[in-house]
């Protein structure tokens, strides 16, 4: 029997770049012939998420804005021209909505590259409301044994991390830093990290970060960024012959991290940049780089495998981050911690409150 859709439905909705988000009805939008319509249970809620309401980044959104983008959900309708996949289907709504499919970069599974990207929750109205549209070809496939609300966040921040990990081109046993523990990106990471046979330092400043990611995530060792003496010196200590890490993974929402990491990074060492602090700037010492030969680079998302394979090992429960589920109509509230850098792990809503 096919489910009853909804005229109208709840939403948080951005009128003005700076917000506030306005809880309100909306009406039930209507997929296109190659998409599905979502019936979003739980969406995270990431930092680009507010990036987006403060409007810091040099992309403009669409305006007004439904935000979101790691909606886990089921099918509720397809447009006549979408045929695997079926109604029922549990699905994740990620930021890449969708994509020409068609470019240099879509045609060698580059599709994060694509330049004419519809992202969720930025350019497209994304997961914070009941109903949300996506591109069929690129839904995320979620096993219906998986839980929606733990899924969530392995839709941006898991995919995100893991292909991180795997661009930093570290191997099994050898050591990673991962700047901004404690946050979404952060505790993912160290259980991808984890997962995939890797010792992991963790970078972040309070005790119970500290805790979280020392007792629950996998962490070895832990440097606090803002009681640090010497930060270099102290994540370089962490590791046992004092060389620092093979990798540092960069997911903090500030400047400073991106021009210290290439200083404790080992020799042949690769710097990944995720984070997308506003306005930032990479620096290096040239004379370090060089004599120490390393890699400093970007990572954006990840394509549909790197998606498919952050959700398998989830589903074979080698993943375990925090989260805390509220309402979506709090989201307000997760702004606000998330501005002041006081949230743990992830906040999830759930859209039927
Ligand atoms: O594809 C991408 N590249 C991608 C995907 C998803 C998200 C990039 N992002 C970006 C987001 O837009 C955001 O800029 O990654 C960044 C982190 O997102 P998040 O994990 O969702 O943010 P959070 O939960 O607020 O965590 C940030 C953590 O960084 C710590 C904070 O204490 C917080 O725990 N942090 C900060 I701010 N400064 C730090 C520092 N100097 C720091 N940790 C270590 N050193
Ligand atoms: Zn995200």
């Amino acid at each position: 029997m096919a489910p009853t859709i909804p005229k109208e439905q709840w939403a948080q909705v951005i009128e003005k770049t700076g917000g506030p988000v306005d809880y309100k009805k909306i009406p039930v939008p209507t997929p296109a012939s190659d998409e599905v319509l979502v019936n979003i249970k739980f969406s995270g809620v990431c930092h680009t998420d507010l990036h987006a309401l403060n409007g810091d980044w040099p992309l403009p959104t669409k305006l007004p804005l439904v935000g979101g983008h790691e909606g886990a959900g089921v099918v509720v309708s397809r447009g006549e021209l979408v045929k695997d996949v079926e109604i029922g289907d549990h699905v994740g709504v990620k930021w890449l909505n969708g994509s020409c499919l068609s470019c240099e970069f879509c045609q060698q599974s580059d599709e994060p590259l694509c330049p004419k990207p519809l992202l969720s929750g930025y350019t497209v109205d994304g997961t914070f409301q009941e109903y949300c549209i996506a591109k069929a070809a690129h839904v995320a496939r979620i096993p219906k044994e998986v839980p929606l609300d733990a899924i969530a966040p392995v839709l941006c921040a898991g995919i995100t991390v893991y292909k991180g990990l795997k661009e930093s081109g570290v191997k099994p046993g050898q050591w990673v830093a991962i700047v901004g523990a404690g946050g979404g990106l952060g505790s993912l990471a160290q259980q991808y990290a984890r997962a995939m046979g890797l010792r992991v330092i963790g970078i972040d400043t309070g005790d119970a970060k500290k805790k979280m990611c020392l007792e629950q995530l996998g962490s070895e060792a832990f440097v606090d960024f803002a009681t640090s003496k010497n930060l270099v010196k102290d994540v370089q200590a962490a590791t046992p012959d004092g060389l620092g890490p093979h990798a540092v993974i960069l997911v903090a929402v500030n400047e400073k991290p991106f021009q210290q990491a290439a200083e404790y990074v080992r020799p042949r060492g690769t710097v990944v940049c995720i984070g997308l602090p506003a306005g930032a700037y990479l620096r290096a010492p040239v004379f370090e780089s060089v004599i120490k030969m390393i890699t400093i680079k970007g990572s954006y998302v990840g394509n549909r495998k790197d998606s498919a394979e952050a959700i398998e090992f989830f589903a074979r429960g080698l993943i375990k981050a925090p989260f805390q589920v509220v309402g979506l109509s709090e989201l307000q509230m997760v702004y606000d911690k998330m501005q002041k850098g006081e949230i743990a792990g992830r906040y999830v809503l759930d859209t039927s409150k």
